[in-house]
């Protein structure tokens, strides 16, 4: 039997298997293919961007490795996003950071950026039909050298982080006005402190009022959708965050904002996934940074683990999918970066067709009833069911690489292009 034969007639019986237990594998399917993940840029080469050429610095946040063949321009880049959407099934979007602008004449800082700086990225996505999503950098700069930005006590500093969030949500209404569907731009600051402040309510006085000035410029949210994301701690910051978790819980549903929770950003065995439905009782719209937790790492590369399956099973459970905008966001330089992208991302998609071959209304049922026994037995049981055979089958439908086949690909382009970029 040919390859694509063995992967079809697993398919049927994977499906009818489903359909015994109360699921509908062409339906899921048909709801995955709607389903676009935000690929983040900065995994294609170590959130470095190129403003200067020097890399990450600062932030609370590194990426460790050096594995060869990251990309150095934003030709090379864009060209890495598209090895890498080529081996993903279905149609996703592009995650960019203010750092990756490409000034046409000399060096413009990052108050005064504009969508001019992006118009490369802007007809590059447009061609390739890819919805953008934004962040403005508030790193690696000389006046984030200190580790404050939006919080910071200095005015002349603290202004100007407030002018260049203004900037990228212009910029983001920029991306998404030219490419027809909502950029969600997203502010995470990593101002905080080592060790133990005197004064944790200060700093978090001067965000609140940074964050209402850099909302005060009314922006479409056809266009723009705003985020603010939160964290625990980080590289530097391990006793305080200006930007905590609760902080920016209450002032999007204040102020109407689009919260985003990053699986990394609270303490290690806390998970996002119980987070979803209970935020989504009071805000409208949030962004997701998928990404794994390793000890004190935020941001490993997306595997297919437990803490994964269960985001995708609450928002697919929960019917969320049109409210959660899914963006991943984990940075490991000691791998090939672009099967970093696409382990990562496979993961994503494969996590969410597993949450919709749940059959969830009887599972649901089961538990109205009070039959936790039923409940307990069957989520066991849909642990070994074929999901696979219905991945496979949807990779060859989408016209991608079906099983491992993916890594000859990245293989090939790491022989023909990333080992010339010395
Ligand atoms: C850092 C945050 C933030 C960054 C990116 C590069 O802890 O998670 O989202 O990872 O903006
Ligand atoms: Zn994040």
């Amino acid at each position: 039997m040919s390859k694509t034969g063995a992967v079809e007639k697993a398919y049927q019986l994977a499906r009818e298997h489903y359909a015994a237990m109360g699921a509908n594998t062409d339906k899921a399917l048909k709801d995955l293919r709607r389903v676009a993940v935000s690929l983040h840029c900065w995994q294609g080469d170590d959130v470095g961007g190129f403003e200067s050429g020097e890399g990450l610095s600062g932030g609370g946040i590194q990426a460790t490795g050096n594995y060869p063949g990251k990309a150095r321009t934003a030709n090379e880049l864009r060209a890495d996003v598209e090895k890498a959407l080529s081996l993903l099934p279905g149609k996703h979007r592009l995650n960019l950071h203010s750092l990756y602008a490409e000034p046409k004449g000399p060096k413009v800082d990052r108050d005064a950026l504009t969508p001019d700086e992006f118009s490369n990225w802007i007809a590059w996505a447009k061609s390739r039909r890819i919805g953008v999503d934004f962040n403005p950098s508030f790193f690696s700069h000389p006046k984030a050298a200190d580790g404050f930005t939006l919080a910071h006590r200095d005015e002349g500093i603290r202004k100007f982080w407030v002018r260049h969030a203004i900037a990228c949500r212009r910029i983001g209404a920029a991306f998404g006005k030219a490419l027809g569907t909502p950029c969600v731009t997203n502010v995470w600051i990593p101002d905080g402190y080592k060790d133990v402040p005197a004064d944790r309510k200060t700093p978090r006085e001067i965000l609140r009022k940074s964050l209402d000035e850099v909302f005060a410029p009314r922006i479409d949210p056809q266009h723009n959708l705003d985020s603010i994301e939160g964290k625990l701690f980080g590289l530097g910051s391990e006793s305080y965050v200006v930007g905590s978790h609760e902080f920016y819980l209450g002032y999007a549903i204040e102020k109407r904002k689009l919260l985003c929770l990053d699986a990394g950003h609270f303490h290690p065995t806390e998970g996002i996934a119980d987070k979803i439905s209970s935020v989504l009782m009071y805000l409208d719209e949030i962004l997701l940074h998928v990404s794994r937790v390793v000890r004190w790492d935020s941001d490993h590369v997306v595997i297919l683990n437990d803490d994964l399956r269960s985001i995708a099973e609450e928002i697919v459970r929960g019917e969320f999918l049109k409210r959660v905008h899914i963006g991943l966001d984990f940075f490991d330089a000691s791998i090939n970066r672009i099967a970093a992208w696409v382990v990562g991302t496979r993961c994503m998609i494969k996590s969410l067709l597993i949450a919709m071959l749940e059959p969830h209304a009887r599972l649901a049922a089961l538990e109205a009833e009070g039959d936790f026994t039923s409940r307990l037995a069957l989520l066991e049981e849909l642990k070994t069911m074929p999901f696979g055979a219905v991945w496979d089958y949807y990779c060859l439908t989408q016209d991608v690489p079906v099983g491992a086949a993916w890594l000859d690909e990245v293989k090939a382009y790491e022989r023909e292009v990333l080992s010339r970029r010395k």
